[in-house]
Parts: C-alpha cells; sequence; structure tokens
C-alpha cells in the first residue's frame, strides 16, 4: 500500500473519480482551441499526468461508460452502442460477459471502501428522466434518485418551432427532439453540474472512517449548449474561431453517413454560433472542476486522495463534417485523462503512451493495492503515472459498430505517433498524427506504411464480440419513453 498519512482517521488513499460528458480536446492543457479559457483544466494538469494520447473504449455514451466500470472492453462484451429505454443496470443482460461483473465503485466497497455517486456516471440523458443504466446496488449512497440522476436538476428546455437559434432547440433541426442547439439559461444555485458539485464538497467535509470512493458525473459540455449568460460573454461570436478542417476531407476517407448533419448547420450558417455554445459549456464546466478542487483542497481529505478525470469520448464540431461523435477518428476517440496520485505521480508531466479507459480500472486497484479484477481487459497505468516518458508497447484499442454494418464492429488502434482503423468491410485508414494532427491525409495505401499498419493490425482481437441488443425480457427494460 501507497502513500499512508500520518493522522488521519484511515490510512488508504481516497478516490476523487471525475467523469465529464462529450469532452474534447479542445482544453487548453490538450490541443488547445484558440481562445478557450480552461485555467481548472490547466490547474489539474500542474497537479497530475496529462494523458496526451488516451482513447474511450467505444465512441459513444453508453458503451464508453460500461466498459470503464466493469473495465471490459466492447469487443469482449458486444456492447459497442447507445442503447436505450432501460431503467437499471440493463448491460448486464445485453451482455452475457457482463452479467456477474463487479462495478468499479463495488469492488472499492467491498474492500473497505464507502462507494458513493453523484451525477451521470452510466449512461443517462438530460431529456430523458427515467432512461438510466446506473446500477444503484454498485453503491453505498447515490446523490438523488440514482435512476434519475440528472434530469431533475435542469430546467426542461423549451421546445418552440421558432428558427431563431438564441431562443429554442427545436424546429427546424436535424435532430427531431434532441436538444441541438445554443442559448444563454439561467440557472440558480440548486440547478445544473453545480448541484452535483456542492453534493461532492459536503462529502469531502466529513470523510469517516472508512476511505472514500467518490464519483461525480458533470453533464456539460453535452448538448444542449444552454448555460448561463456569463460563459457565452467570455466568446463573442465574431471572435470565435472554427476548428482546422478540410474541405472534401472525406475523399480518403469511409463516409460516417452523418454529413446531412453538417449541411444543417452549415446552409443555416450556425458553425460559429454552435462553436460558441460548446466553448461556453466547456468553461462553465471548466468553472465546475474549479469549485471541486476547491472544495476538496479545503478538506481534511486534500492530500491523500487520487483524483482521475476522464471524459467518456472525445467530440466533432464539424471536423470531417462531422457533429458529436460515433465514428473511430482521433478527433472522436481521444479523451482528456489526468491521473493524480498522491506521492507516486509525476505531477505536471505529460506523457503520449496511448492509453484506453479501461485501463482505468486496473489502474485505479494497483494505486490502492486492491486485487484486479478478471473480467478487466485494460492494463494498469502505473508505470506511466511514475514515469510518464516510460511508453510501453500497448496500444490503445477503440470499436464501434455503425448502424449501417449491421452487427459487425469497427475498429482503431493508436500507438505514440500513428492511428489505423479498420472498419467492418475491410476499408482502412492510416494517419501519422505527428505529421497529420487533424487525419487530413489518409495513408493506408501507401506502400513505405505497410509495416506500420501491419503493426497496428495487431493491435485488433480476431475474435471480436458482435454488436449485442437490447434484450427485451431483462427486468430493467422498459422501452422508449413515450415522450
Ligand atoms: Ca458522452
Amino acid at each position: 500500500m501507497i502513500g499512508a498519512v500520518c493522522g488521519a482517521a484511515q490510512s488508504k488513499l481516497n478516490v476523487l473519480f471525475i467523469s465529464i460528458d462529450d469532452l474534447n480536446d479542445y482544453i487548453s492543457p490538450l490541443d488547445h482551441h484558440p481562445g478557450l479559457l480552461t485555467p481548472n483544466f490547466d490547474r489539474l494538469a500542474k497537479r497530475s499526468v496529462n494523458f496526451d494520447n488516451a482513447h474511450c473504449a467505444a465512441p459513444a455514451c453508453h458503451p464508453s461508460r460500461v466498459a470503464v466500470m466493469t473495465g471490459v472492453h466492447p469487443t469482449k462484451s458486444g456492447i459497442y452502442r447507445n442503447l436505450f429505454g432501460a431503467y437499471g443496470p440493463r448491460w448486464r443482460h445485453e451482455s452475457k460477459v457482463l452479467e456477474e461483473a463487479v462495478v468499479l465503485s463495488q469492488h472499492f466497497r467491498d474492500h473497505g471502501y464507502r462507494a458513493v455517486g453523484g451525477g451521470k456516471i452510466f449512461h443517462t440523458l438530460q431529456w430523458t428522466p427515467g432512461d438510466s443504466q446506473n446500477d444503484a446496488n454498485a453503491w453505498d449512497a447515490y446523490r438523488g434518485d440514482p435512476l434519475d440522476p440528472i434530469s431533475a436538476d435542469w430546467p426542461r428546455p423549451e421546445f418552440t418551432k421558432t428558427q431563431d437559434q438564441n431562443v429554442g432547440f427545436t424546429g427546424k433541426r436535424p435532430l427531431g427532439r434532441h436538444l441541438f442547439g445554443a442559448a444563454p439559461l439561467s440557472l440558480n444555485a440548486s440547478q445544473g453540474d453545480g448541484a452535483v458539485v456542492d453534493w461532492a464538497v459536503d462529502q469531502f467535509k466529513a470523510p469517516g472512517d472508512q476511505p472514500l470512493f467518490l464519483a461525480v458525473g458533470l453533464f456539460r459540455p453535452h448538448i444542449p449548449w444552454e448555460v448561463p449568460q456569463q460563459w457565452f460573454d467570455l466568446y463573442p461570436e465574431a471572435e470565435v474561431q472554427l476548428p482546422e478542417h478540410l474541405k472534401k476531407d472525406l475523399a480518403d476517407a469511409r463516409s460516417h453517413g452523418r454529413e446531412g448533419w453538417h449541411k444543417w448547420v452549415t446552409d443555416n450558417k450556425q458553425w460559429k454560433h454552435l462553436m460558441r455554445g460548446y466553448l461556453a459549456s466547456i468553461s462553465y464546466v471548466d468553472h465546475q472542476l474549479g469549485r471541486l478542487l476547491d472544495g476538496l483542497d479545503a478538506s481534511p481529505i486534500a492530500k491523500n486522495t487520487i483524483i482521475v478525470l476522464w471524459s467518456d469520448h472525445g467530440f466533432h464540431i464539424g471536423e470531417k463534417e462531422n457533429w458529436e461523435k460515433f465514428a473511430l477518428w482521433d478527433q472522436t476517440t481521444r479523451t482528456p485523462l489526468f491521473i493524480h496520485a498522491p506521492g507516486v505521480s509525476k505531477d505536471g508531466a505529460k506523457t503520449r503512451q496511448p492509453a484506453t479507459l479501461t485501463d482505468l480500472y486496473p489502474t485505479l486497484c494497483d494505486l490502492t493495492d486492491l486485487p484486479i479484477p478478471e473480467q478487466c481487459t485494460g492494463k494498469s497505468l502505473m508505470k506511466q503515472i511514475q514515469n510518464p516518458v516510460a511508453i510501453d508497447s500497448r496500444t490503445s484499442l477503440t470499436s464501434f459498430a455503425f448502424h449501417r454494418d449491421g452487427n459487425e464492429p469497427s475498429h482503431a488502434v493508436s500507438d505514440a505517433r500513428y492511428r489505423y482503423i479498420r472498419y467492418s468491410d475491410g476499408f482502412e485508414e492510416l494517419y501519422d498524427l505527428e505529421n497529420d494532427p487533424n487525419e487530413f491525409k489518409n495513408l493506408a495505401n501507401e506502400l513505405d506504411h505497410a509495416e506500420i499498419k501491419s503493426k497496428l493490425l495487431e493491435g485488433i482481437p480476431k475474435n471480436a464480440a458482435t454488436n449485442a441488443g437490447i434484450p427485451q425480457n431483462s427486468p430493467y427494460h422498459r422501452g422508449r419513453r413515450a415522450k
């Protein structure tokens, strides 16, 4: 065991486990989109190891989160996509492999921790109350209703028919009744992600006799990009910069099938406006992260708490004519990942070590001297936390089942420099991220890269599970909401 602190009521390290929804690499410690202000991510980066090449296991909320919380990669479980209409841990029946899986919080509880959670850890949405894949039995306590953990914190958005993008979120939108838009929103102190942070800070204050495993799930910058006016004021629309992008970027890449969404954005001249909303939402969540760190720093457990922060996947704001996620490029799958371990991590350093978020479960076990359950498919990142320049031979693996491909998954693999994507129909893409960080030039057919390609191909399992469907007979299945 490491990091015992004299005078503490207990000698085990506490764990602060922070999940952020749909946060990409625009933040200042990673690629730093021009003008974006994220001082609290910088603050966290200074006190942790910054994994510069970390990737989700699947580029969608539900499969990514199940993979993190069980440590089981989709290529084993078959859970590659969002699956709606659940009330409870239906993922245990979506995948036979996961039926008896021990959730990360459960594992800590089983080893003497008090495991508590709040906000979005497993999949749920602001506008789908009662559609949640949380496992209430995996926690000692959960904030609010564990099967409706966030919708009550946000004012119900107005569905309007207007086309004024500053007013409401439906009308002639590309997403039907999904809430795609950007506008200021009034929030009082008991609303939004701030409410979850307030609750988390209270948990730090009276840690009790047991070590604490505290999971805090923040929902922004997930759509809708509605946050208070002060965050929009940081980004006057005229000064907002679009992401670097190339016309006809998809000419040498496989289409994601979602170009219609981007066409709607450009036809309606909404690109800058929506980028502004995303930047404002990131600054809002940066502020909430700052409040969380302030609360920790003022608490009795400030010095003996591991901090892990991750996002469930990356995000596109029009790069490759894509919005949101659901693809396999670096922009889609690369996630922020910061790990601070008192007395262990080389804080302030950055590493290009490829990591998959399924590595988190064994890493946290390693850092707290807990056994690693057999179900885990990832590998501990302890070595890179101690020595960030130590790059081992592992590659990251992100897998996804595109709807057009039926149940056959596609995969993407990164080493410290290159990224290789192999779609289920055999189409290949290879990018040199050192020379081409935007993945503009597909090198897959260039003969001098054949060796790199075949090396990365080894990172794709030969017997990957096919895509799992919705088990209609699961007790946690409730079907699509009527609304
Ligand atoms: Ca997400």
